[in-house]
């Protein structure tokens, strides 16, 4: 549909009191930022009972913002029910709601959302509800790129992909980014298996023997295992040569490649395959074979990388879509050496960890997840090991509290990158390990807070994850919801929030040089609201974490 410039423009920052739209979490703290000025706050029933009041904090700035904001904190009020937070001396009030459960649902649609992006799968009218679709690109006749060819598979040479995720708004699938979303995913049934363990996401395999949200993510894991070739090197992806047009994926119909081996890639594979085959070896039984398969596939990897230790990719020149390149592969060393030293006791890669930055995890910089598995694993790799690998982590995630406790909105967020929503959802993510190790509440609050930003108290009011919230992205950079004539956008996904590194995307719209408020919910702005499988992974981690540590039991359906 078109639309003027000047409708393009309207993303009012109206919101003087930043609140979760899902709610807060009732045994835990509540926090919400104020940007109008004001000395106290007071909570109402509905009826305008007055039932709690306090002192807004110091007016601090946010720099990414501009902007002078005071924190409420009504951390005190513990009932569940429906409330006005109003400012004392100003009209200014907002409905507030307190749940003993405000993220589950996020959790469960997250997951969900990952079934919706199915690659080669119908979605079904029982499973997907108003977004039921066909299924498209089946995949089962991929071609060998000039760049991937190899002895046994000369260029055009038909292999069968069938399977696996959309990587994210486009229909291309991508070892890189797939293999830190899969241990993400992983990583939250392994923390919190009795929580994920009983949750019905209501997918074509619930009611099998396996959580389903392992179910979920073997469909990605079992299209990696099709990437690999006889030698052991894997595939980048597979793809059309250049992105689709905006349309429904039975109807997108361009040719399918697989491109050039390389070591990124390689390392990645062997690093998920290793953790897969430890997680899936306690499902022998469910999935007999699997275990062992990812096992073979792991070395593979790790034997090719070894005879191949520095091919980084490089994008062909036919080839247009997501490149995924990385130039330093030392965190990808760490990380493979670290899943292959713990299921099969070889020697650990320490002389790795003085050459790594340790920082928020993304793609390209998986040394973290190396370093998770590490501290998951107590018995697997020497104390001394251990201990360095403890102290550093710990060392990043007090880092990350530090930075929240002196910030004028309380997050750790103190970048702006592509997709800066998703390294909120890390940082909760990191917070949330950590918390798993010691305890320390101050770890859990800090994450509640990545939550809530992420559900509202940002600076642009969104609730950025599709179907929550009063204000919410309604037209992600998503080619089925774009094309699928449904108003609503496919719910669960979480949109990749405000940065200013691209401002070309939308000619028309209306961005903000300011970088936590450079946000347009327009489709064309793949730069602020596209969705990436990497960016809902931490969000599945992150809400279902706090949903297990809060107590909280998934509903029996
Ligand atoms: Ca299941
Ligand atoms: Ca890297
Ligand atoms: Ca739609």
């Amino acid at each position: 549909m078109f639309l003027p410039a000047f409708l393009l423009t309207i993303q009012a920052q109206e919101e003087k009191i930043l609140v979760p739209q899902t709610g807060y979490l009732a045994s835990q703290n509540k926090i919400a930022v104020v940007r109008v000025p004001a000395d106290s706050f007071y909570v109402s029933g509905m009826n305008d009972q007055l039932l709690y009041r306090g002192k807004l904090g110091k007016a601090e700035t946010w720099a990414f913002s501009n902007e002078k904001v005071q924190l409420a904190d009504l951390s005190g009020m513990t009932v569940p029910g429906d409330y006005l937070l109003s400012l004392a001396g100003s009209g200014e009030r907002r409905r507030i709601q307190i749940t003993a459960d405000p993220y589950g649902g996020i959790a469960s649609a997250a997951v969900k959302a990952f079934y919706y992006n199915r690659c080669s799968y119908p979605v079904l009218p029982k499973f997907g509800g108003r977004w039921a679709r066909k299924a498209g690109h089946p995949d089962t006749e991929v071609l060998v790129h000039s760049s991937a060819v190899s002895p046994g598979r000369p260029e055009g040479t038909l292999l069968s992909c069938p399977g696996g995720w959309y990587d994210a708004g486009d229909y291309n699938k991508y070892i890189v980014n797939s293999s830190i979303t899969v241990y993400t995913l992983f990583l939250a049934y392994e923390l919190y298996p009795d929580y994920w363990g009983s949750r019905d996401l209501n997918i074509p395999e619930s009611g099998n023997r396996l959580p389903d949200i392992l179910d979920e993510t073997l469909f990605n894991l079992r299209w990696m295992l099709t990437m690999q070739d006889t030698d052991g090197g894997v595939y980048h992806k597979c793809t059309t040569k250049q992105f689709e047009g905006f349309v429904m994926p039975e109807e997108a119909h361009e040719k399918r490649y697989v491109i050039q081996k390389n070591t990124a890639a390689s390392l990645d594979f062997a690093a998920t395959m290793a953790h897969a085959s430890a997680l899936l070896s306690n499902f022998k039984s469910e999935l007999p074979g699997l275990a062992d398969s990812c096992r073979r596939a792991a070395f593979a990897a790790w034997t090719w990388c070894k005879a191949n230790p520095d091919i980084l990719y490089e994008q062909p020149g036919d080839i247009g879509t997501g490149a995924y390149g990385d130039r330093d592969i030392r965190d990808e060393w760490f990380w493979a050496g670290t899943e292959i030293a713990v299921i099969t006791g070889s020697a650990f890669p320490d002389s790795l960890l003085d050459k790594l930055t340790f920082k928020t995890p993304t793609w390209d910089n998986v040394g973290p997840l190396g370093l998770i598995t590490v501290l998951k694993n107590p018995g697997k790799t020497d104390e001394k090991v251990y201990n360095k690998c403890q102290l550093l982590y710990m060392k990043y995630a007090n880092h990350l509290i530090d930075i929240a406790v002196q910030s004028a909105y309380p997050v750790s967020l103190d970048y702006f990158a592509w997709g800066s929503n998703s390294d909120v959802a890390n940082q909760g993510l990191l917070k949330m390990v950590a918390y798993s190790l010691n305890r320390d509440d101050r770890f859990l609050h800090s994450a509640i807070n990545d939550m809530n930003y992420l559900t509202g108290v940002n600076p642009t009011g969104y609730c950025f994850i599709t179907g929550f919230g009063e204000k919410s992205p309604m037209r992600i950079h998503h080619r089925q919801s774009a094309s699928d004539m449904i108003t609503e956008p496919v719910p669960g996904f979480l949109a990749g929030g405000p940065n200013t590194v691209v401002f070309t995307d939308c000619p028309d719209a209306k961005r903000s040089k300011l970088p936590a408020m450079s946000y347009v919910d327009e489709e064309c702005s793949y730069s602020t609201n596209e969705i990436a499988i990497n960016w809902n992974a931490p969000l599945v981690f992150l809400s279902g974490a706090i949903s297990s540590a809060a107590g909280i039991k998934p509903e029996i359906k």
